[in-house]
């Protein structure tokens, strides 16, 4: 069933006192203003905060925790990287994959984000999946074969019942840390045709109970507009997502 996602993407920012302070606004704030919300709200604080923020999060609340990327393999020699199966068994419960700042620092490509979102689906974990174009890709007029493609060879080689547990986020590229956002109108026509993608490759029913969230520079003062289209179910936050204040606002904005 297709869900309203507010999700928080922390990067590499905070400490561990950051992280505990921050956290513990926005569980009050979400209790005391956004309890109505329609909204899952998703916390992706950096790997060694998790059980941290994971522990500060009320149980069965609509507060959830989510990594910002993990790796394909379940185990074994490789310096530095976390398991999927690490990640659910300290409690996390959503994954970021394939956010364009990986794909851009740490060259991930299709063929390796098939492996993680399998890596990460076989350990229970909901994949939040970025797909988005660079500022060169739109103005030449290749926004929606550019993302057919990353859709296809990263994501559609999923079973029906894989493909259900995951989440798309559309985060075009020239709108992440930018301070430029999509406008409500070209996010809509991107998330429709996302959709419009999901029911050719899989059927109509999943793509009605995909959840599609908007990315790159959302904040308080947008939210709620680009909320407002039919195919924009919620947001993956960047910077706005470590205010509590700002970030409670983008939980009110349905
Ligand atoms: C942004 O809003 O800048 C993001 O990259 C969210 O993931």
């Amino acid at each position: 069933m297709r869900k309203n996602i507010v999700a928080g993407n922390w990067k590499m920012n905070t400490t561990l006192q950051d992280a505990q302070a921050l956290v513990s606004e926005i569980v009050h704030m979400v209790q005391d203003e956004a309890a109505s919300s329609p909204a899952e709200v998703v916390i992706c604080p950096p790997f060694p905060l998790l059980p941290v923020v994971g522990r500060l999060l009320p149980e069965g609340g609509k507060l959830h925790l989510g990594a910002q990327n993990c790796h394909q393999k379940e185990s074994g020699a490789f310096t530095g990287e976390v398991s999927a199966k690490l990640l659910a068994s300290i409690g996390t419960e959503y994954v970021i994959l394939g956010h364009s700042e990986r794909r851009q620092y740490f060259r991930e490509d299709d063929e390796l984000l098939s492996q993680k979102l399998k890596a990460a689906l076989g350990a229970g974990l909901k994949p939040i999946f970025c797909v988005g174009e660079s500022l060169e890709t739109r103005e030449a007029d290749e926004t929606f074969k550019f993302i057919e493609k990353q859709l296809k060879d990263g994501l559609f080689h999923l079973s029906n019942e894989e493909f259900a547990q995951v989440v798309i986020a559309y985060e075009p590229i020239w709108a992440i840390g930018t301070g430029k956002t999509a406008t409500s109108q070209q996010a809509q026509e991107v998330h429709a045709f996302i959709r419009e993608q999901v029911a050719r490759a899989y059927d109509a029913e999943q793509a009605q109970n995909t959840t599609i969230l908007y990315g790159g520079s959302a904040n308080a003062q947008n939210a709620r507009e680009l909320f407002s289209q039919p195919d924009v179910d919620g947001g993956l936050i960047g910077g706005a997502s470590l205010k509590s204040r700002d970030f409670t606002e983008i939980i009110k904005s349905f």
